[in-house]
């Protein structure tokens, strides 16, 4: 008896069967850097795709790590081991210099945070979540040479290292058992010893990345006021240089829904030491780590478009081999539409992270106006919070194109599945950065973005220009007739639906000759630029005393 057995999909060359990046990033850079560029992309796209890497993120996502609490002779050891496939794949992207390209001399200039980005979007799918002390090293580089001192930059040249031997890596230490988003009631206490050393006592509830070198750090020096007003920003190392511990008991290792080849440990402060960045009395410690947040919150967006890229990818490469009602799933009308929906989101998840990475550029370079600051600091958080929701849905789509093998777990997809959910919960949940969205909003961030919109997409597309038009103008009204914030969710969404559509519009301009750009920014326009308003009445959800009406009996 004959037995079929499907030809295998095989993931093609990252970046050059990608369109859609392709032409983002060629709409970014612009002719003459994105030629000096593309040998660096095709070479991460190359590394991306290869089966050596595929084959090391799926052993990683296999072998979650250990935490050995004593060693033989029952001294507290606290050692935290990982797979070695997702060390070699952190050293994979060091030396592709995924920490240290926005902090080098490159020939890219103020580009440099676009080349990047394209570099992350590429490698990020590939790293079993290596992206995420990737992010938080960034974030905390940045910080550190933005308001450390000389020590701090000393570290900040170890984390922005291209030498995987010489690099550290950092994590970002702010989540309690009080919350992860509001900071306010955070415990821990800094008390300085006679000789000014500073100590940390308390508890840090979710650390990821928790095998990093150091970590930056939140705390109350002692006698400061309460709130988040009187939060310093520290930063801690978890071995002194003879690798002794420094106060830090790890209590346990925590099991997540994904990110399984990443340690997300609980750790007790026990007196361990560490160093304030700037004046601890003088608070602002959040102000500080609103720029490492800022940072990790672009590297989540770039997650979500590589996550949603790799997705595509796989849906892509079964529908050519995949046999249905005689003909490839890739000439079916119905499946070539849900697969152009899917490109289309992708396409918008990648701009709204590729401006965000041009203006974050500017603003390093110390380029940008006072307008593209403002426009960054209200797209940060939007681009965050609906980047991660749209890759949901998407990779979600894409396990369904791939059919029962997709949900089988050594397709690789599930993995893929399950560290996409991870994109809308950490760094702020969906609500607190709308909420910091609408904090943005009020200070003076929505009209510069709406503004931006309109002239981005003022060009040939006549369609989805009007379609901006009337979006703008009902986003300008929205929050005047929110006094209190109940539609802060689909303000933000409103905006990064339109805000992405003009971005859209602006690469339709780019590509006069293409009708693709052009045809995508239709689209999107065509599925609707705003979110429904807040329900009005939301007492059905809390209300658990409601009884069936008495009636009288019958007869
Ligand atoms: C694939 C890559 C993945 C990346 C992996 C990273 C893993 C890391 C895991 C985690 O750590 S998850 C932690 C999740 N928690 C959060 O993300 C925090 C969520 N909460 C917020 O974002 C709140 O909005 C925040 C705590 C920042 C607000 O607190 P407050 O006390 O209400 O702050 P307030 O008073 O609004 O602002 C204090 C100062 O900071 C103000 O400056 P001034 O003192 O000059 O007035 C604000 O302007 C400034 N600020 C606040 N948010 C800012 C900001 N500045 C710039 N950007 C922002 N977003």
């Amino acid at each position: 008896m004959a037995n079929f057995l499907q030809s295998p999909p095989e993931l093609a060359d990252a970046w050059h069967s990608d369109l859609i990046l392709r032409q983002a990033m060629h709409h970014y850079l612009g002719d003459d850097v994105f030629a000096a560029a593309e040998t660096e992309l095709a070479a991460m796209g190359r590394i991306a795709s290869s089966r050596e890497v595929l084959g090391l993120a799926a052993r990683a996502e296999l072998e979650p790590p250990v935490h050995i609490p004593y060693g033989p002779w029952g001294h507290r050891r606290d050692e935290i081991r990982v797979s070695d496939a997702y060390l070699e794949l952190g050293r994979v992207g060091v030396e592709a210099g995924i920490t240290s390209l926005p902090y080098e001399a490159t020939g890219y200039g103020e580009k440099a945070r676009i080349v990047w980005a394209g570099l992350l979007a590429l490698w990020g799918p590939s790293s079993a979540l290596y992206s995420c002390p990737v992010a938080m090293t960034d974030g905390a580089a940045r910080t550190l040479l933005q308001y450390g001192g000389d020590e701090d930059v000393e570290v900040a040249a170890r984390l922005t290292s291209r030498d995987p031997d010489f690099a550290w890596t950092s994590g970002q230490w702010m989540t309690e058992t009080t919350g992860g988003s509001d900071l306010s009631r955070t415990e821990t206490i800094a008390a300085r010893d006679k000789d000014g050393t500073w100590r940390l006592s308390g508890t840090k509830w979710f650390t990821s990345a928790t095998t990093s070198e150091i970590a930056l750090t939140l705390a109350r020096p002692q006698g400061a006021e309460n709130g988040t007003r009187g939060l310093a920003l520290f930063r801690i190392h978890r071995f002194d240089s003879n690798g002794t511990s420094n106060g830090i008991t790890v209590r346990r290792l925590k099991d997540k829904l994904g990110t399984r080849a990443l340690p997300t440990a609980e750790l007790e402060l026990n007196e361990a030491i560490a160093y304030p960045i700037g004046d601890p009395f003088a608070g602002g410690g959040i102000k500080k780590i609103a720029t490492m947040l800022n940072i990790t919150r672009l590297h989540n967006s770039l997650g979500a478009a590589g996550n949603l890229g790799r997705g595509l990818a796989w849906a892509r490469t079964f529908a050519r081999v995949r046999q249905s009602g005689g003909a490839v799933l890739a000439d079916l009308p119905a499946h070539r539409a849900t697969l152009a929906d899917l490109a289309v989101d992708y396409a918008a998840t990648l701009m709204l992270s590729l401006r965000c990475a041009q203006l974050l550029g500017r603003v390093e370079y110390g380029v940008a106006d006072e307008s593209e600051v403002a426009v960054l600091r209200g797209l940060t958080p939007i681009a965050k919070l609906a980047t991660a929701r749209w890759a949901i849905a998407g990779v979600t789509e894409a396990m369904e194109c791939l059919g029962g093998v997709g949900y089988c777990e050594d397709s690789t997809v599930p993995a893929l599945v399950r560290n996409t959910h991870v994109l809308p919960i950490w760094e702020g949940t969906t609500n607190v950065l709308a909420v910091d969205f609408l904090r943005a909003a009020r200070s003076g961030a929505l009209d510069p973005l709406l503004d931006d919109a309109l002239s981005l997409a003022a060009g040939d597309l006549e369609g989805p220009f009007r379609a901006i038009e009337g979006a703008v103008a009902r986003l300008r009204a929205a929050d005047d007739s929110d006094p209190e914030g109940a539609g802060a969710r689909s303000l933000a969404m409103g905006v990064a639906r339109t805000y992405a559509c003009a971005l859209m519009c602006s690469q339709a301009a780019h590509f006069r000759d293409d009708p693709r750009p052009a045809a995508i920014a239709a689209r999107w326009a065509q599925r609707g630029l705003l979110a429904p308003d807040p329900p009005s009445d939301t007492s059905f959800v809390f209300d658990e005393s409601w009884r069936p009406p008495q009636r009288a009996p019958i007869g």
